[in-house]
């Protein structure tokens, strides 16, 4: 719609067609008589690109033309899943690339299917970021993305009699939509150490030295915005030997080995991400992939501010940088450094700068979470940063005493340096302190935070401080791309697409509620997106399931605290309940599939055994003959951004069930209400506020309240801990051995049962059961499930990733959309 800037590339099938042809035969040199679908995808991510990079010069070229602020939004990870389909929608030539390749011989889903998603992120951080993208683009604000170029990205993971086994997903093979920047490089220094010396103006400044240097080359990515001229920049940085003359001394030597050593040990420092999620595990690589990529971030940001001549103390006018969790907190600690030791500035005048420009997220209340790194890495890796960070400490800890004076317990509480043994530098402390802003995710998150874990920072700073930016996602990849057939019946009411950029429009469907034809085709979608995910089901596990049954799923990171074990004995209760039953009952039973998918941190045990136990027990039900078609259960194996797309238009109810209190927000909820389906949650994250907005009626909460969940941990421990009786007989029914060697299983139920069942499975076992009764009724009366499920979706306008970044733009960042040629 924005024709003003449609010159490049394609303006027809035809053209579109040419740029294939012409990129398979002398960009990728083939012939098109052996172009195959893989040859394809690239021609036509090929044709795309050029596109994109044309508007994404204009892009970069009006904004520095406008010279406003921009923002620059810092992440370890950015799971961005696929990028052509994204790229046609975006842009808003698919359908001219549909026909293009369908006369070329092609299906446009299966060129689609070609790409490797790109898989840099573990689960929801990561998402957030992508969406985030998605969204400064489309609303045209001028915003960047820094991140690590991972070569390995999350792992494959592979179902392997039942176990998870881990792959490496080495995804650089053929990547079109990354540009080496080999003319943007930066040189990194680790370890070395300091030293005070005296300036012209007999001043002493700290002297960083020696130690090893280390190259960051940048990767540009383009993200387009959906209808919008706005293509923003995604630079993820590699790390690479600096190729220095020692090296080279070396190789003249003939020190072969480790002249190569060397630079194994450089490529080391982007070469995989860390798959943990939510668990903090304190490793010397990690630290290093945190500060090469901040250091590399800041020159950046630095040299294009200061390319403008403006005095230092305008850099907050023109620089916002947001810290996606505590992973990037060393970027605080880095901008002091340049403005003091390079840049001459005073303390105090540095200090305000730093700590007006940035802003700081928090994801998580884990405390196993919870960044720590010891004082001797430091000390060892980044010796004066350490230096630095005692002194933001030391003047932290004077400005408290002031306020509060003699509160020695207080100051203890809330150094940065944890005095414990090892002492630990405390992130989340350090990110508080050298933030203007700090905010959690979802309202409850963001209660939570300022009551518990940072409680002593509100008295300090002042709660307007602390603040809630409910997260969200991007209807354009998780409703229009995902869900097309949805997304053109919603069209069809609404009038337009602008839904798509203004998602509260959706509530115009909400007339159309009675409307039989709609009610119709509404179902119809809901069944076709079914029946695709059965065909997945039995290409990759070998279960046929009935697609008119209730298709229930969890798919997410398997964590205790989103307790997928719930679920699964919940099955079990299920599975036993039928068993019972005479054929004649069985007859009134809903039909059901369960559906798992998610990955585990390869380290983590607890989680590996609830996926054992989820493949297990569905090789015992799917195999059993009374119970047939009443239940399946299945575990998608892989789950990532690609197939998040295929399963999430085709479930009839979701489940959020984390234990109150646990999940900062979660964004698959919003994806699967937003597509259609209901959902079975606790009153935990952003799941409270769906249900303020679609209503109490449209969600099937159940379960204790955050506020209940310290009590009864503590009468776990002192009290007389009673399991629940019917979950007493599932665990009686795995010991023995109906589901395998129970051995298995046996630290599964233990932390149930003698270990203080820290996460409440047994206290909301019998309001989940309970609860997933009432789903079976309200599932029998169609009619009213599908109200349920049109209302709802007619309520999701408050979770576009569109209005959580105006959020941010307006309380946090300062910032303005880029005006733009109007449309036509
Ligand atoms: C240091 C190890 C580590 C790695 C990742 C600690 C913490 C993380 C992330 C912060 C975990 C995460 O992804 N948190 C999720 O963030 C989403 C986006 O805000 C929320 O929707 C999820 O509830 C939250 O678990």
């Amino acid at each position: 719609a924005w024709t003003k800037h449609q010159v490049s590339g394609f303006k027809d099938k035809d053209e579109f067609e040419s740029e294939v042809v012409r990129h398979v035969e002398t960009t990728l040199a083939r012939s098109m008589f052996n172009c195959d679908e893989s040859a394809a995808y690239s021609a036509a991510s090929l044709a795309f690109r050029d596109r994109l990079i044309l508007e994404w010069n204009r892009t970069q070229q009006r904004q520095t033309f406008a010279d406003s602020k921009r923002v620059y939004y810092l992440s370890l990870e950015f799971l961005m899943g696929r990028a052509l389909d994204n790229a046609m929608l975006n842009i808003g030539l698919k359908d001219v690339a549909k026909s293009g390749l369908s006369e070329l011989g092609f299906r446009i889903e299966d060129i689609i299917e070609q790409e490797h998603d790109a898989a840099l992120g573990n689960g929801g951080l990561g998402r957030l970021a992508a969406c985030f993208l998605d969204s400064l683009a489309s609303l045209n604000y001028p915003a960047w993305g820094y991140g690590l170029r991972y070569r390995y990205g999350i792992f494959k993971q592979e179902i392997i009699d039942g176990y998870q086994v881990e792959v490496p997903d080495y995804w650089l093979d053929f990547n079109p939509w990354e540009f080496p920047r080999h003319d943007v490089t930066v040189d990194i220094q680790f370890y070395g150490y300091v030293h005070k010396v005296q300036d012209e103006s007999g001043r002493f400044v700290s002297r960083w030295e020696g130690g090893e240097t280390v190259k960051a080359v940048a990767y540009d990515v383009p993200i387009p915005g959906y209808d919008t001229p706005s293509t923003n920049n995604l630079r993820l940085w590699s790390s690479k030997a600096a190729s220095g003359e020692f090296d080279f001394q070396k190789f003249n030597n003939g020190e072969y080995e480790s002249s190569v050593a060397d630079q194994q040990r450089a490529e080391t420092i982007s070469a995989v991400l860390y798959p943990n999620d939510n668990l903090e595990r304190g490793k010397e690589l990690r630290l290093k992939q945190q500060y090469f990529w901040v250091a590399a971030s800041l020159y950046d940001i630095v040299r294009r501010f200061k390319k403008s001549k403006r005095a230092w103390r305008e850099f907050p006018d023109q620089v916002a940088i947001q810290l996606n969790d505590t992973h990037p907190t060393l970027a605080i600690v880095e901008l002091q450094r340049i403005l003091v030791d390079l840049e001459g500035l005073e303390w105090d005048e540095a200090w305000n700068i730093v700590t007006a420009t940035f802003g700081y997220t928090n994801h998580t209340v884990l405390p196993e979470a919870l960044e720590k790194w010891p004082v001797g890495l430091f000390q060892h890796l980044l010796p004066r940063h350490l230096q630095i960070i005692y002194d933001i400490n030391l003047f932290f800890l004077q400005s408290v005493e002031r306020k509060f004076p003699g509160d020695r317990d207080l100051l203890r509480r809330v150094s940065i340096i944890e005095e414990s043994q090892p002492k630990m530098v405390r992130m989340a402390f350090l990110a508080i302190v050298g933030s203007h802003k700090v905010n959690g995710v979802a309202e409850l998150h963001s209660d939570l935070i300022k009551t518990t874990i940072f409680k002593d920072f509100v008295n300090i700073f002042g709660v307007d401080k602390f603040t809630n930016v409910t997260n969200g996602i991007t209807p354009r990849r998780w409703l229009h791309q995902a869900n097309p057939r949805l997304s053109a019946l919603i069209k069809s009411k609404v009038g337009s697409l602008d839904f798509l950029k203004d998602l509260t429009l959706l509530n115009k469907i909400e007339l159309s509620i009675n409307d039989k034809e709609f009610r119709r085709e509404w179902a119809d979608i809901k069944y076709s997106n079914k029946v695709r995910l059965a065909k997945h089901i039995k290409e990759s596990t070998g279960v046929s399931v009935d697609p008119s049954a209730l298709f229930d799923v969890q798919v997410k990171r398997i964590h205790e605290y989103k307790r997928q074990q719930l679920n699964i004995f919940g099955v079990i209760h299920r599975y036993l309940t039928l068993k019972a039953q005479s054929p004649e009952e069985r007859k009134k039973a809903q039909p059901r599939v369960t559906i798992f998918g998610g990955k585990a941190a390869p380290g983590y045990w607890m989680a590996k055994q609830i996926i054992h136990l989820i493949n297990t027990v569905g090789n015992v039900v799917n195999n059993d003959k009374d119970i047939g078609d009443l239940l399946k259960v299945v575990f998608l194996e892989d789950y990532n951004v690609s197939k998040a797309e295929i399963i999430t238009p085709a479930s009839d109810i979701s489940e959020h069930i984390s234990t109150a209190g646990t999940e900062a927000s979660g964004t698959s909820n919003m994806k699967f209400v937003l597509n259609g389906g209901l959902i079975i949650g606790t009153c935990d994250g952003a799941n409270i506020e769906i249900t303020r907005e679609i209503g109490e009626n449209n969600i099937f909460l159940f379960g204790n309240l955050a506020e209940d969940v310290e009590d009864l941990r503590h009468s776990h421990t002192y009290g007389n801990h009673q399991i629940d009786p019917d979950l007493a007989k599932v665990f009686e029914e795995i010991e023995k051995g109906t589901f395998g060697n129970p051995h298995d299983f046996a630290s599964l139920i233990s932390a149930v049962r003698d270990h203080g069942d820290y996460y409440l499975v047994s206290d909301d076992f019998r309001s989940y059961i309970e609860t997933h009764a009432l789903v079976d009724e309200a599932y029998k009366n169609q009619e009213e499930w599908i109200t349920k499920s049109i209302t709802s979706v007619a309520r999701m306008g408050f979770f576009s990733s569109d209005r959580c970044i105006n959020e941010y733009a307006e309380g946090i960042w300062n910032i303005e959309p880029l005006k733009t040629q109007t449309k036509d």
